[in-house]
């Protein structure tokens, strides 16, 4: 069953494309680097030549000028075959929102054209250690010396960290105002005083690297500034809501490709002197798990053309997508898993990978609880706005 999307001609250029570099390139090597946790950096190379880190950036800077659509219909498709793959491009456009969102002409064309090309990876700093769910607790401190910011502080869990060159951070400027004393800034790799902790061993996405940014007396001009001092927050939350649809279509992929290989088992595996896919009880599963996914496709899609129509008020929608399609990623991966009952639990088959990769879908880019906080704050403002 293929559903008809309306996609426009680019949209399925990007999606063949995506799957076609799903197919060929990504599946023959998912499961050694999900072994070794090493950073694909032969991948990115291919997905560097397909201009694919510049699916959303401005033609002006080097990029294909799209949105947030086929930024989503781009990662579905690669998360079809690896999710942690697909991370280190969903991650360098989480890293550029703030330089596309609040960049001056000379920051994007400064920096943007290298992330379009490919050339730079770009990353995103703003959680810590004691600030994840509270993202306005952070620690960071910039403090203006002449011409130059000061940077001091550990960020915790970054996707890209120590791979990418170009690095988006939040720090405080004004401790005393909360979240109207941070500011965002564009840090190089190359910055003396900025180095990286060590790589951390994670249960899924072991594909993509996270690391600390660690900042210790980091002078950088400051002309690194992104909009003014006081807005890092805000930059922050609008950033977020703009990369939460990649969050979700990485899911949707994974839960999508979860169910290609529990169909594509149930007709090979014979019990009983039938094929599985024969009973029943699998047959609910597997229609469960179907009207799951293509309820997030649809709902994520959706998401992403409101916010490429340049609507206003993005915020809750964007948690939604997030929050249904994580939630379908999990369960879908889980049932996978039983449909193939032993082998699902093997390494030598993809499902349990596709399960533990589901899981930070659920917490990363604000945890699903942040996300119905998001959805229900937004809900009573749009009441009490319509009052
Ligand atoms: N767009 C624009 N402005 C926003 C905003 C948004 N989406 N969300 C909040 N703001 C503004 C608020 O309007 C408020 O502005 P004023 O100070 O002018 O009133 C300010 O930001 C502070 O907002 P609020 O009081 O709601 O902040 P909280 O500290 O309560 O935090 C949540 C709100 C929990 C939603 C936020 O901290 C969050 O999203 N946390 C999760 C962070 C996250 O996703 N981390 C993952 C790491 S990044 S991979």
């Amino acid at each position: 069953m293929m559903v008809d999307y309306g996609l426009t001609e680019t949209q399925v250029m990007i999606r063949d494309l995506c799957k076609q570099i799903a197919v060929e390139k990504i599946k023959p090597v998912r499961g050694k680097y999900d072994e070794s946790g090493e950073f694909p950096w032969d991948i990115i190379k291919i997905f560097a030549e397909s201009d694919l880190f510049g699916i959303s950036i401005e033609e002006q800077y080097g990029g294909m000028g799209g949105g947030i659509m086929e930024t989503v219909i781009a990662v579905e498709e690669l998360s079809k075959a690896c999710g942690g793959i697909a991370l280190g491009l969903a991650a360098t456009g989480l890293g550029t929102y703030p330089i596309i969102l609040y960049g001056t002409d000379e920051q994007k064309k400064k920096y943007l054209p290298r992330i379009a090309s490919g050339k730079s990876l770009a990353a995103f700093g703003l959680t810590e250690a004691e600030a994840g769910s509270d993202a306005s607790g952070i620690r960071t401190t910039a403090v203006m010396d002449g011409n130059e910011y000061v940077l001091n502080g550990t960020k915790q869990w970054i996707t890209n960290a120590g791979e990418a060159d170009i690095y988006t951070v939040v720090a405080m400027t004004n401790k005393a105002k909360g979240a109207r004393g941070a500011s965002a800034f564009i840090v190089e790799k190359d910055t003396p005083g900025f180095t990286f902790g060590k790589k951390e061993n994670k249960m899924g996405i072991r594909a993509s690297v996270t690391r600390e940014l660690v900042f210790q007396d980091v002078r950088i001009p400051k002309e690194n500034l992104l909009g003014r001092e006081g807005i890092g927050f805000m930059v922050a939350m609008k950033t977020l809501d703009k990369s939460r649809p990649g969050v979700a279509a990485q899911a949707l992929g994974i839960a999508a490709g979860a169910l290609d290989e529990a169909v594509r088992y149930s007709r090979e595996r014979r019990q009983f002197k039938k094929p599985i896919c024969s009973f029943q009880g699998l047959q609910f599963m597997m229609a469960e798990m179907a009207t799951e996914v293509e309820a997030a496709r649809a709902l994520v899609y959706q998401a992403a053309r409101f916010i490429d129509s340049g609507a206003k008020n993005i915020s809750g929608i964007s948690a939604m997508c997030k929050l249904f399609a994580s939630d379908v990623a999990m369960r879908v991966t889980t049932d996978a898993v039983q449909i193939m009952g032993g082998y699902g639990y093997m390494k030598e088959y993809p499902a349990e990978k596709m399960m533990r990769d589901a899981k930070i879908t659920q917490i990363y880019e604000g945890t699903n609880q942040i996300q119905r906080e998001v959805i229900a704050l937004n809900l009573i403002k749009e009441a009490a706005a319509n009052t």
